[in-house]
């Protein structure tokens, strides 16, 4: 494979990669919102919710203030621009809603590729907002440490044999109102609700700056800009050849309606 093959954030050999964020491929606690803010938009996610009677939602941000409010709070941008530069747009995002007690595990993941995505690690940055308080229990975002070094080349579940970035997975502990922000190929998943009789509630982002996104399905909406020019969202297009990338969208084995 000649490197004209290889995709963005992708690695064939022992070569490892470091990424926006560091070494860590994550920086937390990013402050979004003041706790009764937090807790305000909670309420408007619960009425969501229950209106729509879905868990998961895909694209909030282009539908509800509340998601639009807190994917553009000046904490959440002044911290991606400071670590993507000033030209930064929203590429898509998901919330997640876990009710208490129900089995909804979310399998170990990597963001930005899959069947219908590739993004540029180097080049964007994964957000996860926490609505409601995360502790212990609570089935709040884990994450693998430096698991992002080996870019995509490695499963979450079948690390490349020449990585020496396997470690456990580290549970975030966060107040809701607080971010955590990590690499596109940090690998990440997050169990069932199980304490405190009422549903979790986190929405994740994915930011991009110019030039990041390698492929898109054809009917995703525009990337909306939140930063600096918005004029300049060209979607790079690759050859039918280099879109055989192994798929690593998450699985979410739990419940996808009736709240
Ligand atoms: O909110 C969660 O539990 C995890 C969400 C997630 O991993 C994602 O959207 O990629």
């Amino acid at each position: 494979m000649t490197a004209d093959h290889t995709a963005p954030g992708t690695s064939t050999s022992a070569s490892y990669r470091t990424g926006p964020l560091g070494e860590s491929g994550f920086v937390a606690p990013v402050a979004w919102a003041q706790p009764a803010q937090a807790a305000l938009a909670t309420g408007r996610v619960v009425r969501a919710i229950r209106a729509t009677r879905t868990w998961v939602m895909v694209d909030p941000h282009l539908d509800y203030r509340w998601a639009r409010e807190a994917a553009t709070s000046p904490g959440l941008v002044s911290a991606v621009t400071t670590v993507l530069g000033p030209d930064v747009a929203i590429e898509g995002s998901r919330l997640v809603a876990k009710p208490y007690g129900e089995h909804f595990p979310i399998a170990a993941h990597r963001d930005g590729l899959n069947e219908s995505l590739h993004v540029d690690p180097d080049r964007s940055v994964a957000a996860w907002l926490a609505f409601t308080d995360m502790r212990m229990g609570r089935g709040s975002l884990e994450i693998r440490p430096a698991s992002h070094r080996t870019g995509y080349a490695a499963e979450p579940e079948r690390p490349a044999p020449d990585t020496d970035t396997g470690g456990p997975f580290l549970p975030m502990t966060l107040w809701g109102g607080e971010a955590v922000l990590f690499d596109m190929a940090l690998e990440h998943r997050s169990a069932s609700n199980e304490y405190g009789f009422y549903p979790r509630v986190a929405m994740s982002l994915r930011f991009v700056a110019p030039g990041a996104i390698v492929r898109r399905r054809a009917n995703a909406p525009a990337p909306l800009p939140v930063a600096g020019d918005p004029h300049v969202w060209p979607v790079r297009e690759i050859p039918n050849s280099r879109r055989s990338a192994p798929g690593s969208a998450p699985t979410a084995s739990g419940p996808q309606a009736t709240p």
